[in-house]
C-alpha cells in the first residue's frame, strides 16, 4: 500500500469508529459532571435502588446535586450491611436491588438533576473460604468464575496473613484487610477487570466513584485503572490517615476529609469548643479543598465512635449546618438507618430484596426513640434543607465577620451569607456586626426574622444548641 493511502485508511477506520461510538477504549459513555464545591452530595447507605429512585424527586427539591450508592454488585449472601463490602462478582444485582432498579434510579435521578455516585470495592473479594452469591455465584475465597483466579490475588510480603501493623505502607496494600482476598492490581488482567466494571457502571449513567479501602490499593496501579476512564468521572479516594500520604491520591481525583470528621466531633460535642479552630488559618492545614469530600460521618464512623450520629442529633445537626457553612471542600452529608447491632442491616423481603425506605414522619433532630431500622432520613432535617439553599447562596464567597460570644461563634461569608452558633447551655442574644445589606431575612435554620440593620449589624437570639443563618436569597 502507498503512504498516502494508508493514512486514508487510517482516517477513514477512525471516523468510522468515531460514527459507531467507539473508542480504543470500547463504546463512547454518557458524559457527566464533576463536583464543584456548591454542590452538596448525600452518602444513602444501604438505601435500595428503588428507594433512592423514590427519593430523587424530594433530593432535587431540597437541592442535593448527588448521592452515593452502596456497593451494588454481587455480593456474599448475608443480611449484615457489611455483606456489601464482600463481592463475589461484578453482576449488579444483591439485596439493593437488580440490575434493571440500577439502571431506573440513574435515570429517575438524572431526570432529577441528581447524580449517581457508587460505592465501589476494588481491593478485595470475600473473606469466605467459599460458597454462592446473592444472585448464585459459586465462587472459593480466591477464585471467582471468570473473572480472578488464585495467582490474581496478593502474596502478604511480610509473612502475616492480615494486617497487622497499620505502619508498613507494604503490608497495608498486599496484605488482606480483615481477612478479605486481596486483589493484585499491579496485574494488567486484574485491573482490566476493574476498568470493566467501573466502565460498566458509568454505561449505565452513573458519574463517578468512592474507592472503598482506596489506602489499600497503590495510588500508582489506582492511577492505572482511573485513566482507563472519561477524565469526567469522579473519583473520591479512602484514605484514612496518612500512610500513605494522602497526597500520592490527589492525582486522579478526591479524598474524603477524616480531619474533618474529627473536627466537628470535637467541636460540637461539648461546649466551649467552637472559636479558635474553625477559621481559614485552620482550613488551611487540611488537604486542598477542591480535593476535599467533607463528612460530618460515613456508615463505618458511625458505628465505631468515631463521629456524631443520630443519636446525638443536636450535635450531628449543627455539625451537618457547619459543614454546610464552611468555605472548604465538597460536602457529602449521610443518611442512614436505626441500629443497636453493628452488624445490622436493613430488613429484607422474602425474595431477598429490600422494600423502599420509608422515613420516619417528620424526620427532624426532636424526632426519636428510634425503632432499629428506622429511617431516620438526616437529609430531610430543616436546618439541613435550609444550609444547602445557604451554600448555594453564598457561592465561593471567602471567610468574614468572625464573631464570638462565651459559647456563641458565627463567620460571614462576605457580603453574602451568615451563620452563628450557640453550643452553651443558656441562649445567647447578641449584636453582630455582618457584612451583609440592611433588610429583614428569613432564618435558613428556625424559619424566623431577622433583621439587619443600615450598619450592618444583626440583632438575634441564637438557642441554645441552635444556630441561626441568613443570607442573600433569604432577604425578605
Ligand atoms: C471499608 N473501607 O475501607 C469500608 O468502608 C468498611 O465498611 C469495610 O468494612 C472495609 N473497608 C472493607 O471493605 C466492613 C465492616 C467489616 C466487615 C467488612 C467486610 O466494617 O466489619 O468485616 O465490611 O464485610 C466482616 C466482619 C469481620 C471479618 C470480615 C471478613 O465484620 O469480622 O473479618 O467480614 O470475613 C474477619
Ligand atoms: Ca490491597
Amino acid at each position: 500500500m502507498t503512504k498516502p493511502f494508508q493514512r486514508l485508511l487510517a482516517a477513514l477506520t477512525a471516523s468510522s469508529l468515531a460514527i459507531l461510538g467507539l473508542t480504543s477504549c470500547g463504546p463512547s459513555l454518557p458524559s457527566a459532571t464533576p463536583i464543584t464545591t456548591e454542590m452538596v452530595g448525600l452518602q444513602m447507605h444501604t438505601w435500595s435502588f428503588d428507594s433512592i429512585a423514590t427519593e430523587c424527586p424530594t433530593l432535587n427539591e431540597i437541592g442535593y446535586d448527588w448521592v452515593l450508592v452502596s456497593p451494588p454488585q454481587e455480593s456474599i449472601p448475608d443480611s449484615a450491611w457489611w455483606a456489601h463490602y464482600q463481592p463475589v462478582s461484578y453482576k449488579i444485582d444483591s439485596s439493593l436491588g437488580t440490575r434493571g432498579q440500577f439502571e431506573n434510579m440513574v435515570s429517575v435521578c438524572k431526570e432529577n438533576k441528581v447524580q449517581i455516585m457508587v460505592d465501589v470495592v476494588l481491593n478485595h473479594m470475600t473473606g469466605l473460604q467459599n460458597g454462592a452469591g446473592f444472585a448464585g455465584t459459586e465462587f472459593t475465597k480466591y477464585e471467582y468464575p471468570g473473572l480472578y483466579v488464585g495467582e490474581d490475588f496478593n502474596a502478604c510480603p511480610t509473612g502475616v496473613s492480615q494486617i497487622e501493623d497499620y505502619s508498613n505502607v507494604e503490608e497495608i496494600q498486599q496484605c488482606e484487610l480483615l481477612g478479605l482476598a486481596d486483589l493484585n492490581t499491579g496485574k494488567a488482567n486484574v485491573r482490566d477487570q476493574l476498568v470493566k466494571f467501573l466502565r460498566d457502571l458509568r454505561s449505565m449513567g452513573a458519574s463517578g466513584f468512592r474507592v472503598d479501602a482506596a489506602k489499600h490499593i497503590k495510588a500508582s496501579e489506582l492511577k492505572q485503572i482511573v485513566d482507563q476512564l472519561p477524565s469526567d468521572t469522579t473519583f473520591i479516594s479512602e484514605v484514612i490517615g496518612d500512610t500513605p500520604p494522602q497526597s500520592e491520591y490527589y492525582a486522579f481525583g478526591h479524598v474524603f476529609s477524616f480531619d474533618w470528621i474529627n473536627m466537628v466531633r470535637n467541636i460540637f460535642s461539648s461546649s466551649g469548643l467552637l472559636g479558635g479552630s474553625a477559621d481559614q488559618n485552620y482550613f488551611d492545614m487540611l488537604s486542598p479543598s477542591d480535593k476535599t469530600v467533607t463528612l460530618v460521618s460515613n456508615h463505618d464512623t458511625e458505628r465505631n465512635g468515631g463521629a456524631l450520629t443520630y443519636r446525638f442529633a443536636k450535635n450531628f445537626n449543627l455539625a451537618t449546618v457547619f459543614t454546610l457553612a464552611a468555605p472548604y471542600g465538597k460536602p457529602m452529608l449521610y443518611s442512614s438507618y436505626a441500629f443497636s447491632d453493628y452488624d445490622a442491616g436493613p430488613i429484607a423481603g422474602p425474595d431477598g430484596y429490600q422494600p423502599v425506605a420509608q422515613c420516619v414522619s417528620n424526620p427532624s433532630p426532636e424526632h426519636g426513640p428510634y425503632e432499629d431500622g428506622d429511617w431516620i432520613c438526616q437529609h430531610r432535617w430543616p436546618a439541613v434543607k435550609g444550609m444547602i439553599a445557604f451554600r448555594k447562596a453564598v457561592g465561593d464567597s471567602k471567610f468574614s465577620d468572625i464573631w464570638q460570644e462565651g459559647d456563641a461563634y458565627g463567620f460571614g461569608r462576605g457580603k453574602l451569607g451568615f451563620v452563628a452558633f450557640n453550643t452553651g447551655d443558656a441562649d445567647v442574644t447578641a449584636s453582630i456586626k455582618t457584612s451583609l445589606p440592611a433588610g429583614t431575612y428569613t432564618d435558613r435554620i428556625g424559619g424566623g426574622t431577622v433583621t439587619v440593620g443600615a450598619d450592618g449589624v444583626m440583632k438575634v437570639t441564637i438557642a441554645s444548641w441552635n444556630a441561626v443563618a441568613i443570607d442573600v436569597k433569604s432577604k425578605n
